[in-house]
């Protein structure tokens, strides 16, 4: 196919909830790749346009909102403010960071709505719905709290039971309850509006499937699994009172659903920084759009969010949508519910100043094809051996023997060697090898490439040795400084778009003003004579002291959690079955009286057995009983039990056992004694 030319590009990247702050996930998957590749068109003089933004609707804000006793607005003003700093401070170079809350969002999208109701885009309809009647209000699915109809474990949601994983809907919970009133729901009538996906069918298939296989495979492949289903209409209309009321008749106490006006959050942000051009972003052919999300952002990003577009009509849509999957943390899932995250402000914090580690390492790792894992061994790794010990390094030595030799100016390149001229070539090569990747959005082979330019600088030093040269031959140290500064000027190129902050910190060491993506690979980006600054460190190596603080933390964390299931499962566990019933005169034939334990020790060769002497207000007896697991003797004596003392004596392990002392067993089989609330006389009668 005939490569499309365009004039411009605007890129948008997922709204992050504001329920929450950010965490690595979101960096690797999306944040990072989409801030590089708009830097890097920047570089190359290209007209875009990056947008950013918080989602602020949804139920899971209400939630959070409702458990911490705010308002939702209080919840998004806080996490819209964390967020958007965290961004900052990594360097994501937004040209806009608005949010959905704002008067401009509210009235985009709902105009947009208006505009598909007034035109017959939506079909209307009634079905069945959970409703409070205390609260008196429609329950969203995760409102309603039941018993899981799969694995019947308490609290399951009614979109999902957290337990099983299973996906549900809250008619088949068993036993549903509200969440805000604790009352039973009732099934009653509501009307919403739905978007006739099965409309759109026949084009979106041509669209995607024929016109767009370049996209990355998951990212067809999940499009593909879809459109090869028949699409259902979807619901563009909730019953809540958080978010855009629907502006039409009818719409009353209901709102658009957040999947709806997100996306739409997009043309508001781009309207906010372009009021007057933001049209040439959204519907002129010549712009190109492309959407940086993760995985599970897919179907509404390249189904339904078109849909949409076509709907209102001309809009255009996306070229691409470089969708990544997921990056776990140390083997597990990233969560935000049992904090197993590296959230961005923490890192912050603990990492001052290392921003660009942490984008190396996402990049390095990036989830592009498959889901992949963070771990701060490999952190660690590629900061000591790769950031530090050939980039840092590299540089480093470059400039403080230019320091030393030249006094801080650009020495005068002689006559080249060959080894000059195998590393000039080398790395006048690395432009296109990264730019070929950057361009089919595979970020972590482009930083691979990029890299390698540190590389071969690394090496041309070590082979060359300047420092023992210059004992005997100043000129040839002075052509291979020269050679060596021009490849540190282009490591400031190269990676301005990876590593910003570095980048940035090495222009400034060079003294160099100007950074061209397309003086890339050039061996005259520094003039002779040019004065250089002093050197800086660029990176410093981290020791295990710090590493095994951080896995130290999520060790911790990973206790907790543990914890907390073990008593979430002991606030489920239900008692067994009560056992068929007795007469009284059956009950009243068990003698159980309360005895003093005066002596207990261990059975021997057996370990499961204490022995007793109990006074039982009746001379003493000897009791045998299972408990040696759960208590210590010298533990037991001096309390009081009740026991059994009607029993007829039996031998246990050679020991004659003279009744049964009742325990009661927990969940896990675990055995206590049973004891009167308050002291009785040995021998009293239990009744
Ligand atoms: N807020 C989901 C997410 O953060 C959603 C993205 C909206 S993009 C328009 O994963
Ligand atoms: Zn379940």
């Amino acid at each position: 196919m005939e490569e499309k030319k365009y004039k411009r590009t605007l890129v948008t990247s997922a709204l992050p909830y504001a329920n929450g702050p950010v965490h690595i996930g979101h960096l690797a998957g999306v944040y990072v790749p989409a801030d590089i590749y708009v830097r890097y068109l920047r570089l190359k003089g290209e007209d875009v346009l990056f947008i950013g933004g918080s989602d602020e609707h949804g139920v899971p804000i209400t939630i959070r909102a409702r458990k911490e006793g705010i308002t939702p607005q209080d919840v998004v003003d806080r996490y819209h403010t964390l967020i958007k700093d965290s961004f900052k401070e990594f360097g994501i170079s937004f040209d806009v960071y608005s949010r959905t809350s704002s008067k401009t969002h509210h009235e985009t999208a709902s105009e947009f709505f208006k505009k598909l109701y007034d035109n017959n885009q939506f079909v209307e309809q009634e079905s069945e719905q959970y409703y409070d009647e205390e609260a008196k209000t429609f329950l969203a699915d995760r409102y309603i709290v039941g018993e899981c109809p799969r694995c019947h474990a308490e609290g399951a949601y009614g979109d999902q039971c957290e337990k099983c994983g299973t996906a549900l809907s809250p008619t088949e919970l068993i036993n549903p309850v509200s969440k805000l009133s604790g009352s039973k729901p009732v099934m009653r009538k509501t009307k919403h509006w739905y978007l006739p996906l099965d409309r759109h069918q026949g084009w979106l298939k041509q669209w995607i499937l024929e016109e767009h296989k370049e996209w990355r495979p998951n990212v067809y492949g999940q499009c593909k699994s879809w459109l090869d289903m028949d699409l259902q209409p979807r619901a563009v209309t909730r019953d809540l009172d958080w978010g855009i009321p629907v502006p039409v008749e009818g719409g009353e106490g209901k709102v658009l659903y957040v999947w709806f006006d997100a996306p739409i959050g997009y043309i508001s942000n781009t309207k906010e920084i372009c009021p007057d051009t933001w049209e040439t972003w959204w519907k002129d052919p010549e712009t190109r759009m492309l959407h940086f999300i993760g995985k599970d952002n897919i179907v509404f990003h390249c189904i339904v969010f078109p849909a949409m577009l076509k709907a209102y009509g001309g809009f255009n849509l996306p070229e691409n949508v470089p969708a990544n999957e997921f990056l776990n943390l140390e083997g597990d899932k990233i969560s935000t519910s049992r904090n197993w995250a590296i959230w961005m402000h923490e890192y912050l914090k603990d990492f001052p100043g290392k921003q660009d580690v942490l984008r190396y390492v996402l990049t390095a790792n990036a989830p592009e094809t498959k889901d992949n894992d963070f771990t701060w061994k490999d952190f660690q790794a590629r900061n000591n051996n790769e950031l530090v010990a050939i980039f840092g390094n590299f540089v480093n030595r470059a400039i403080v023997l230019t320091h030393k030799y030249f006094g801080g100016k650009l020495p005068k390149r002689g006559n080249l060697q060959e080894i000059d001229t195998t590393a000039i070539n080398e790395f006048a090569e690395v432009k296109k090898q990264v730019e070929s990747y950057l361009d089919v959005f595979r970020f972590r082979d482009a930083q691979k490439e990029a890299m390698n330019l540190a590389r071969i600088g690394n090496k041309y030093l070590a082979d060359t040795e300047p420092w023992k040269v210059a004992k005997t031959d100043l000129d040839r140290v002075a052509t291979i400084l020269n050679v060596s500064l021009q490849i540190a000027a282009n490591l400031a190129i190269a990676f301005e778009p990876f590593l910003p902050f570095s980048a940035a910190k090495l222009r400034g060491m060079l003294n160099m003003t100007e950074c061209k993506w397309g003086e890339l690979g050039s061996i005259d980006l520094l003039a002779e004579g040019h004065e250089i600054k002093p050197a800086e460190l660029l990176f410093e190596k981290i020791e295990d002291s710090v590493i095994d603080g951080q896995l130290q933390r999520l060790a911790d964390i990973k206790k907790a959690n543990e914890e907390a299931a073990k008593a979430a499962e002991a606030a489920n566990w239900k008692p067994e079955a009560v056992g068929a019933p007795v007469d009284f005169e059956t009950f009243e034939k068990l003698d159980i009286r309360v005895g003093k334990i005066l002596d207990c020790q261990k059975v021997p060769k057996a370990d499961k057995l204490l022995q007793f002497k109990i006074d039982d207000g009746m001379g003493g007896r000897t009791i045998v009983s299972g408990i040696a697991a759960y208590y210590k003797p010298e533990d037991l004596i001096g309390k009081e039990v009740c026991f059994i003392a009607n029993f007829p004596a039996r031998k246990l392990k050679g020991v004659e056992s003279q009744g049964m002392i009742l325990s009661a067993m927990d969940k896990d089989g675990k055995l206590v004694v049973v004891s009167p609330s308050a002291i009785v006389a040995p021998g009293s009668k239990v009744c």
